[in-house]
């Protein structure tokens, strides 16, 4: 494999109100996410996140400065794990934070273990993530969890015949794994699943393959970042016109993307945890500031991961007195609550998976803008594929 470049990481260090703070005093936070390549818009996405948090909190946690340490691994496992390894070893960071795709995260679990430190994972959604290493606490979500409640709504909403299509890899094994079981223990048949290529995907000829086997729905996961292009291919072979409602997570449908996608959206039902358009006051907060610090760009569901692992690892901070050994902080991070921007959210002290509401949604014109508009609400889903051997 070639060596890529190594991109210089940005060191930001918040200045406090209050004048002086000694690095020895600091939380050090590594941060590693792709801030380019075909996965940029989560790393883009996390960064706006934690630089609001930051500006929102006078770069502190616990009465101590925050030290953030934020470099870009391309989207490449080796260079995730060897960021991670200088992370913990140079730098002695105190937490670890972000890892926008399944192999990035898994690459970075033995580092965890091994130097005890907590791997707060903020993007990575595959269910097995939170088993590869004790030190690993997730604020993002899982398929399972977001794809269970949208089987669920398809059995009981006339939908009997559904083709499954997803990217290649875990995330897109676990949804179609959830959506296969589920709808068939609720009546439903899954006739055919596809699964596509997660670099580079030509949707064409698989959406010619569900048109030809003419079910009453597709369903879709892509990971964040590729819903326009599926989107576009799916408008493109008139599959809507054919009678195929398009059914997905709210990854094809992502925030980030939704306001460039068209008519072709629009209708589309969808589960997630977070809406732009969620209506809860600290949501609203939220989505107007976030849109102010950065251009009028709205947040989605990785920046809300990310905007909470900085919540999650200030709650732990504040719960160990400032403490920064590791095993007290994930310690402190178990069973932890509180009030997101998406909803009430739990730290599963089992697991270490987030638990929280997954919403049925439909893409909607509100106004000249398209957005995921919540009609149904799941209350405080656990990861079903870890509840189920609890
Ligand atoms: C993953 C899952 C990545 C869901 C995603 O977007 C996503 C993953 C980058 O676990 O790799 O939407």
């Amino acid at each position: 494999m070639l060596r890529r470049t190594f991109v210089a990481g940005i060191a930001f260090a918040a200045l406090t109100a209050g004048g002086v703070a000694y690095a020895q005093d600091a939380v050090k936070i590594g941060m590693i996410v792709p801030m380019t390549g075909p996965s940029s818009s989560t790393g883009r996405q996390q960064e706006a996140a934690v630089k609001l948090w930051l500006a929102q909190n006078g770069g502190m946690m616990a009465g101590k400065k925050v030290e953030l340490i934020l470099k870009d691994d391309t989207g490449n496992a080796d260079m995730t794990k060897r960021i991670a390894q200088e992370m913990v070893v140079n730098d002695k960071v105190h937490v670890l934070l972000g890892f926008g795709l399944t192999p990035l995260a898994l690459a970075v679990a033995p580092i965890a273990t091994q130097a005890k430190v907590p791997q707060v994972v903020s993007a990575a959604a595959t269910a097995i993530i939170t088993e590869q290493s004790p030190y690993i606490v997730r604020t993002s979500f899982t398929l399972p969890q977001v794809t269970v409640p949208m089987a669920e709504w398809a059995a009981k909403n006339g939908i009997k015949k559904v083709v499954t299509l997803v990217s290649d890899y875990g995330p897109g094994i676990d949804a179609e794994k959830a959506f296969v079981e589920r709808f068939g223990k609720d009546g439903g048949t899954v006739t055919e699943s596809l699964r596509v290529p997660l670099r580079n995907p030509d949707f064409a000829p698989f959406l010619q393959r569900v048109k030809d086997a003419a079910p009453d729905a597709v369903f879709v996961f892509v990971p964040s970042g590729f819903g326009a292009t599926f989107m576009k291919q799916f408008a493109d072979r008139e599959l809507a016109k054919a009678g195929i409602k398009l059914i997905a997570t709210g990854d094809v449908t992502d925030d980030d993307l939704l306001n460039d996608m068209g008519d072709a959206a629009v209708g589309v039902v969808n589960s997630h945890h977070y809406s732009a358009a969620h209506g809860s006051p600290e949501n609203k907060a939220f989505v107007e500031a976030f849109k102010k610090a950065n251009n009028g760009m709205r947040p989605n569901f990785m920046g809300v991961g990310a905007f909470d692992g900085m919540t999650l690892i200030a709650k732990a901070f504040e719960k160990t007195k400032g403490n920064t050994d590791g095993t007290a902080l994930v310690e402190a991070m178990k069973g932890m609550s509180w009030t997101s921007v998406r909803g009430p959210v739990t730290i599963d002290p089992q697991t270490r998976d987030i638990v929280q509401d997954v919403y049925i949604r439909k893409v909607e014109k509100v106004g000249n803008e398209l957005f995921n508009v919540e009609f149904a609400k799941i209350d405080q889903v656990k990861d079903p594929v870890k509840a189920a051997k609890q």
